[in-house]
Formats: C-alpha cells, sequence, structure tokens
C-alpha cells in the first residue's frame, strides 16, 4: 500500500502528491526541511525540531503559513492516515510557485509537505562493527555564505561531500570548516571520548545544532560524565578514545576507522554504547 503524503492541509494517496515545477524549492532550493523520528506512536524532540524549523524559516524570510501547534496536528494527522507508529517525518516547506528569477517575491505560497516513511541510513551490522569515516575536501559551508545552523533544501555542499566519501569506500564524510578545524559530518554531528570527557565542536564550528547532539549532551551530563564544546583538529580525531555521530536517523552510530587510523581498540566505545543504551530507553520512553 502506498504512502499518504500531507500537501498544504490535504492527506492525498502518494502518487497524487505533486509539486509544481515552478515551485523556487526545486527550481533553486529555496525552502527549508526537518526529519524527525516517531518512535511507538510518540514524536521525539517535537518542540526542539518545530523551533528549528521556525527558526530555519524566519533565516531565509519565508513566513510559513500556519502555526507551530498547527504544524504538530498536521504532523500527527499525517501518521494517524499511515497508521505507523515508528516513522521517520519529513517535512518539507518549499517557497512555493513563482515566475522564474531568484526574488522570492515572485512566490506567494509556500508548501507544506509532510511524509512519514522510514529511513535506513546505516545497517544493523555497522551500528556493531562500527563506521569507518574520511575527511573529506570539500569543506562546510561558511557561515557567512550559508548558515549550516538553516536546515536548507540546499543541500549540495553535504552531497559532494558524502560524494567523496562513497568514492573512498568510507561509510560517511567527515567535513572541516574553513579554518580546518572539525565541523561536522555530511549528515550527523560527530563526537570523541577522550581522558573521560565528551567533546564536540561548538556551534561556532559552523554546524548544524542536531537536536540528537543536544540530546546526547544531556544524557552524558546525567550519567555524569564531563561534555565540553571545543574546536577540533582531525588529529585530535586520531587520538580519540572513542568516537560517534548522532542525528535524527542514525541516533548513535559508533566510528572506528578516521582517515585510515585505528580509533580506540577498532571497536565502539564502551560510552557510546552506554549512550546508545540510554538514548533507546529515552526515544521508548518519550521526550
Ligand atoms: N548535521 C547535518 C548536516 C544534518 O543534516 C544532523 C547534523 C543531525 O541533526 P539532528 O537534528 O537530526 O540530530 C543532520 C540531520 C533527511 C536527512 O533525509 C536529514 C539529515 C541527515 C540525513 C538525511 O531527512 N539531517
Amino acid at each position: 500500500m502506498g504512502l499518504k503524503i500531507y500537501i498544504n492541509g490535504q492527506i492525498l494517496p502518494e502518487e497524487d502528491a505533486k509539486i509544481s515545477v515552478f515551485d523556487h524549492g526545486l527550481l533553486y532550493g529555496d525552502g527549508i526541511f526537518e526529519g524527525i523520528r516517531a518512535y511507538n506512536g510518540k514524536i521525539f524532540t517535537l518542540q526542539q525540531h518545530l523551533d528549528r524549523l521556525y527558526d530555519s524559516a524566519n533565516a531565509i524570510s519565508l513566513k510559513i503559513p500556519i502555526t507551530k501547534s498547527e504544524m504538530a496536528d498536521a504532523i500527527k494527522k499525517t501518521m494517524d492516515a499511515n497508521n505507523m507508529k515508528d516513522s521517520y517525518i519529513r517535512l518539507v516547506v518549499t517557497r512555493g510557485v513563482g515566475k522564474l528569477g531568484l526574488d522570492p517575491n515572485k512566490c506567494s505560497n509556500p508548501q507544506i509537505i509532510i511524509i512519514t516513511d522510514t529511513i535506513e541510513l546505516y545497517s544493523k551490522a555497522l551500528y556493531e562493527r562500527g563506521l569507518d569515516i574520511v575527511t573529506v575536501t570539500t569543506i562546510r559551508n561558511h557561515f557567512s555564505a550559508l548558515d549550516p545552523k538553516i536546515k536548507s533544501l540546499n543541500y549540495l555542499n553535504n552531497i559532494l561531500a558524502k560524494i567523496e566519501s562513497i568514492h573512498a569506500g568510507a561509510g560517511e564524510a567527515l567535513m572541516l570548516n574553513k579554518d580546518g578545524y572539525v565541523a561536522e559530518c555530511a549528515g550527523d554531528n560527530i563526537f570523541i571520548f577522550k581522558n573521560d570527557t565528551l567533546l564536540t565542536p561548538p556551534p561556532s564550528a559552523g554546524i548544524l545544532i542536531g537536536i540528537t547532539r543536544n540530546v546526547v549532551m544531556k544524557l552524558a551530563t546525567q550519567i555524569g560524565i564531563q561534555v565540553k564544546e571545543e574546536l577540533m583538529t582531525k588529529c585530535d580525531l586520531y587520538a580519540a578514545e572513542e568516537c560517534f555521530l548522532t542525528g535524527t536517523a542514525a541516533e548513535i552510530i559508533p566510528v572506528v576507522k578516521i582517515d585510515g587510523r585505528i580509533i580506540g581498540d577498532g571497536k565502539p566505545g564502551k560510552v557510546t554504547l552506554d549512550l546508545l543504551k540510554k538514548y533507546r530507553e529515552l526515544t521508548m520512553k518519550g521526550f
């Protein structure tokens, strides 16, 4: 059975869920999105995702025509229509249909699209074995060009990075910023554990402020692990005892190799696995 898709208040069968070729979301990547998870019928960290979506919209001067609470209702309605308890919710807001030309004022009707589906970024085996990642030559967007805080429909920066990692036969791409400091991976935030401390790049490194990242920082603090946001070089990563990536779809995935260097003993680390366990408990309980 096909999926039911929400577009602007309507629930449509997936084959009828269509957007105009004149939508500036397609023509210019002019729009924003969120990826949200529902576990056992409950939407995880919904408020944080809505806040980030509306902040992204504000940053690109896009007025979302419905309120956050109406958006929350729309998501629930879409989940109900698909009768899905565990899903990956892809929320997209485009600039809408307009004449050719960059000017967003040519568009008047932002399109709100909600897809509830599943996503598997990494296989189950990789969670047990750990991921092999590589530093890529594509640097993360500079915040003065396109701030990585904005979850925009312009994902080519990340896709170019991902292509490099695929060509290298690696599981994910590690992106540095223009100063050579570690920013994040193509689609996940990065953490290392060393000397009893969990370290992750600060927002000023130019990253998407991941919601999973925030949850993991909180969980670590709760279990008595010191957490610091600190600028790091790739050499700092090579010397880590443990490394993992975080994201809504990926949750927490261990990293065991970076640029051919073995991290720790080459197996997913204890702190990583503890945090993954805690994270999974939290997603089951609701947040
Ligand atoms: N950094 C980037 C660049 C991301 O795109 C994260 C970090 C993790 O953020 P959250 O808030 O999820 O902890 C992301 C996550 C998709 C998709 O198709 C979305 C992401 C990554 C991969 C695929 O919806 N965003």
